[in-house]
């Protein structure tokens, strides 16, 4: 079979939909390429919006040395994020939707201004932000055991399933990200920790990566939606039964259940 944008669209997400994983298109398709996927990741936004879900922020993926040299993928992206993927505080982790799930801590913007690239800094970034929480995102790969190339991991939505934002909101001006921490404890043991730093420098610069790389596809970030800047830390697996907690120095902790 050959495959072309319509086709592997429509597989990810009957993948999705059917919780099974898959080998990587760049298997078969290797011209299959950062903007190809970023076409395919535009097809099935469109299809998620068609079928009832509101688009509420982005996510970056691969930001962070840790994440980069975990995946393979050495280049950062953009993926988009709808209300199906909010998951309120204190829920367990939807496993009967997801297939594989893993926890990874994140810093998240609520965007007050809309942020227009090309051209945007770290500083005119954060500029625009309304106010800065702790999150905890729960990816799901399609594809089997996580193994893909850039093309195939933006296609696939960055491996979006779900996430949660914590109790504390503060204003820019009220926190050195470089500084902020985040431990990662599973099972009552903390397995990892990173700071701010860790994501491009700043957080804010994934935030600026962001609005640049929506430019370049016809978008801009809008007031009010949320961004997650990517992994601070390589992610957890976070199968029934687990427990994982993410604790940042200010912006309060996030405990999240494994689920059944
Ligand atoms: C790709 C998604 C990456 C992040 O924060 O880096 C991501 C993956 O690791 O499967 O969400
Ligand atoms: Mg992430």
């Amino acid at each position: 079979m050959a495959w072309d944008v319509a086709s592997v669209a429509a597989e990810l997400l009957r993948c999705e939909d059917e919780r099974v994983d898959r080998p990587p298109f760049t298997d078969e398709w290797p011209e299959l390429d950062l903007d190809t996927g970023y076409e395919i990741q535009d097809l099935n936004l469109q299809a998620r919006l068609a079928r009832g879900e509101t688009l509420v922020g982005v996510k970056l993926g691969l930001t962070s040395k840790a994440k980069q040299e975990r995946m393979g993928v050495h280049v950062p992206f953009v993926a988009w994020l709808t209300d199906a993927m909010l998951l309120p505080a204190g829920e367990p982790v939807p496993q009967s939707r997801l297939i594989h799930p893993r926890i990874e801590p994140e810093v998240v913007f609520v965007m007050r201004d809309r942020l227009s690239g090309p051209g945007v800094s770290c500083a005119t970034a954060m500029a625009a932000v309304d106010s800065v929480w702790g999150g905890a995102e729960i990816i799901d790969s399609r594809y089997r055991n996580f193994r893909f190339k850039a093309g195939d991991v933006a296609a696939d939505n960055a491996s979006s399933g779900a996430f949660v934002t914590g109790p504390v909101g503060l204003p820019t001006a009220e926190i050195d990200l470089t500084l902020e921490a985040a431990l990662v404890e599973v099972n009552g043991v903390i397995v990892d920790s990173a700071t701010g730093a860790a994501v491009q420098g700043h957080p804010g610069e994934a935030l600026a990566l962001a609005a640049n790389e929506l430019a370049r596809r016809g978008h801009a970030l809008e007031p009010g939606w949320i961004v997650l800047t990517g992994g601070m830390t390589d992610a957890v697996p976070a199968p029934p039964g687990s427990s994982i907690a993410v604790h940042f120095t200010n912006l309060g902790s996030i405990f999240i259940n494994g689920g059944v």
